[in-house]
C-alpha cells in the first residue's frame, strides 16, 4: 500500500515527545513490510545538510481586513529505515514552516502546512491513504482530501489523535483566502450515513474547533488505546465510535548494556535535588506539564521512605510548573533529584537497573514509557487512567505492574513502597498485601512478558485493520448517491 502520513514530529528529525516516537515506529513497520511511506511535516529548520527536492509553490494569502500577504513553499528530504521524510520550508509568510520551536507559531505552521501539501499532492502521483496525525496535521489532510474530491475521487482519510484537544479559528483560518480550503459541497459522515453539506457549515457547526473538524471529515477516526477511545473521544465527538479505531503504538525491545550501577549513573547527571544512596532507586519521566503527574510522584515520597527517586523532566516551556516542581524537590532533599532530558542509551540504562519505572499521569492517551520500561524488564507503578490501563496489567491480577488511583500521592506512595520491598526480595514487609510472595525475578520476567504485546509483530495486524477500515468508509462515501 502507499501510505502518507503527515505529522509535526518524526523521531530522529525533529521530535518532543511520544508522537515523534509513535509515528516513527509506526512508518519504519509499514515499510519494513514492503509498504511505501512516506511521511510529510514541517521541516522546523531542519532542512540543513539535506536534499532539496524539486518542488517549489508561490501564491498569496488574504487576511481577515483584505491585505494580501505572498508566500512560497518548497522542501528538502530525508531517509530513515525505509522511510521517505519529505519536509517542508519556505519564504515570505512560508518561512514560519522552517521555525524551529516545532509549536512555536503553531496555527501559522499547521495552515501553511495546508499549502504546502495540496501544492505537493497536484504535481505528484497520489497515495492509497492518508494518515494525519494531531490537530496540527488536520488542515493539511483535509485539503488534499478535498482535492482529490475534485477529481471525483475519495482518498482515505484517517485522522490519529495521540492526544485530544485544539484550538478554534474562525472560517477565514481555514478557508481559500488564508489555509487554501475551498467551500465546496461534499460528502460527510453523520452517524448512520454520509450527507451532502459544505465545508464551510462542517466548520461552522463545530465553532471551528480544528480538531472537531478533523474528526467530521475524516473517514476514521483512530486513537492509541481503547480507554481514550471511550473515555475521551466518545465523550466529546458524539457518534464517533462507529467510524473508529484503535492501534496501539510499537515499542520494540531495545539493547540495553548499562555502564555502571543505578547509582554511578545517576551520579554523574546534572540536576536539581540530590539522592542519599541509601535506598531503593525508582525512575520517572515525561514531559513538564500537569498531565504527566511528575510533581505526584515527588509528593508520593512522603509515603514511601525506602525509595529514592531520579525524575527526568523534558521541559517545554511550562515555566510555573517546572518551578513548582523545584520547590517539591527542595522539601524533600536526598530523595529526589530532578534533571532534565536523558540521551535515549542512559534513559534506558537507567530505567532498566531501576526497581521501577512510576508513570504518575493525569491522563494518557497511551504512555510509551510504560511499555519501554516492561521491555527492558522493570516494573511499573502507573495512573489507572487512559493507555495505562491497558498497558500494565496489576499484580492482583498476574501482571507485572501496580494501578494506583490518578492524582492521590498516599495511594501511589503505598505502592512505591510495596514494589521497593518486593524489588528487594523483602515482600513480606509490602504495605500492600497483593505484593507479597513475589520477588524481584519473577516481576522482571512478567514485565518482559507483558511488553511482547506491545511489539512491531504484534500491533501491526491492528495499524492495518484500521487502514483497511479507511479504505471502506472511503469507499462508502464514493458510492454514496
Ligand atoms: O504515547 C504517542 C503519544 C502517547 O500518551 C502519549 C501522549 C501523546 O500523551 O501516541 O502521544
Amino acid at each position: 500500500m502507499k501510505v502518507w502520513m503527515l505529522s509535526f514530529e518524526f523521531a530522529g528529525v525533529a521530535s518532543l515527545g511520544g508522537l515523534g516516537e509513535a509515528v516513527r515506529s509506526r512508518a519504519v513497520a509499514l515499510a519494513k513490510r514492503g509498504h511505501e511511506v512516506t511521511v510529510f511535516m514541517p521541516s522546523h529548520g531542519r532542512c540543513w545538510g539535506k536534499r532539496e527536492l524539486p518542488f517549489r509553490s508561490c501564491g498569496m494569502r488574504k487576511g481577515m481586513w483584505g491585505e494580501e500577504r505572498w508566500y512560497c513553499v518548497s522542501a528538502c528530504e530525508a531517509l530513515a529505515e525505509g522511510v521517505r521524510i519529505v519536509m517542508f520550508k519556505g519564504e515570505g509568510d512560508g518561512e514560519v514552516l522552517s521555525k524551529e520551536p516545532i509549536y512555536g507559531w503553531v496555527e501559522e505552521k499547521a495552515s501553511l502546512f495546508a499549502r504546502a501539501m495540496r501544492a505537493y499532492f497536484s504535481h505528484n502521483p497520489w497515495p492509497e491513504l492518508v494518515e494525519a496525525h494531531d490537530w496540527h496535521s488536520v488542515l493539511a489532510g483535509v485539503a488534499i482530501k478535498q482535492e482529490a474530491e475534485k477529481s471525483n475521487y475519495a482518498l482515505p482519510l484517517q485522522y490519529t489523535v495521540h492526544l485530544s484537544g485544539s484550538p478554534s479559528f474562525p472560517w477565514h483560518y481555514a478557508s481559500a483566502d488564508w489555509s487554501g480550503l475551498e467551500d465546496l459541497p461534499h460528502k460527510v459522515w453523520h452517524p448512520g450515513g454520509h450527507r451532502w453539506t459544505r465545508y464551510r457549515e462542517v466548520w461552522d457547526r463545530v465553532g471551528g474547533n480544528v480538531e472537531a473538524f478533523g474528526v467530521a471529515e475524516a473517514d476514521l477516526v483512530a486513537t492509541v488505546s481503547w480507554s481514550y477511545l471511550r473515555e475521551e473521544l466518545a465523550r466529546k465527538y458524539y457518534g464517533v465510535e462507529e467510524k473508529s479505531c484503535v492501534s496501539y503504538n510499537i515499542v520494540e525491545p531495545p539493547r540495553v548494556q548499562p555502564r555502571g550501577t543505578w547509582w554511578e549513573l545517576a551520579r554523574g547527571l546534572e540536576g536539581f535535588g540530590e539522592l542519599r544512596e541509601d535506598g531503593v532507586p525508582m525512575f520517572t519521566l515525561g514531559r513538564t506539564v500537569w498531565q504527566k503527574g511528575l510533581d505526584v510522584a515527588i509528593r508520593a515520597l512522603d509515603h514511601a521512605p525506602s525509595v529514592r527517586l531520579l525524575v527526568s523532566g523534558l521541559s517545554v516551556g511550562d515555566g510555573a510548573y517546572e518551578e513548582h516542581l523545584r520547590r517539591l524537590v527542595e522539601e524533600r532533599r536526598g530523595r529526589v533529584k530532578l534533571v532534565g532530558r536523558l540521551e535515549p542509551g542512559l534513559k534506558l540504562s537507567l530505567m532498566a537497573l531501576s526497581a521501577a519505572t512510576v508513570v504518575p499521569s493525569r491522563f494518557e492517551p497511551f504512555g510509551i514509557v510504560a511499555v519501554e520500561s516492561l521491555s527492558v524488564g522493570t516494573p511499573v507503578i502507573a495512573s489507572a487512567v487512559g493507555g495505562l490501563k491497558e498497558i500494565v496489567v496489576d499484580v492482583g491480577a498476574g501482571g507485572p505492574g501496580l494501578l494506583v488511583r490518578p492524582d492521590d500521592p498516599y495511594e501511589l506512595g503505598l505502592a512505591m513502597e510495596s514494589m521497593a520491598a518486593a524489588m528487594s526480595n523483602r515482600s513480606h514487609e509490602a504495605p500492600l498485601h497483593r505484593m507479597r510472595g513475589i520477588g524481584e525475578q519473577e516481576l522482571r520476567r512478567r514485565s518482559r512478558e507483558r511488553a511482547k504485546a506491545f511489539s512491531e509483530e504484534a500491533v501491526y495486524g491492528m495499524m492495518l485493520d484500521c487502514y483497511y477500515r479507511s479504505r471502506t468508509m472511503a469507499f462508502y462515501r464514493a458510492v454514496t448517491p
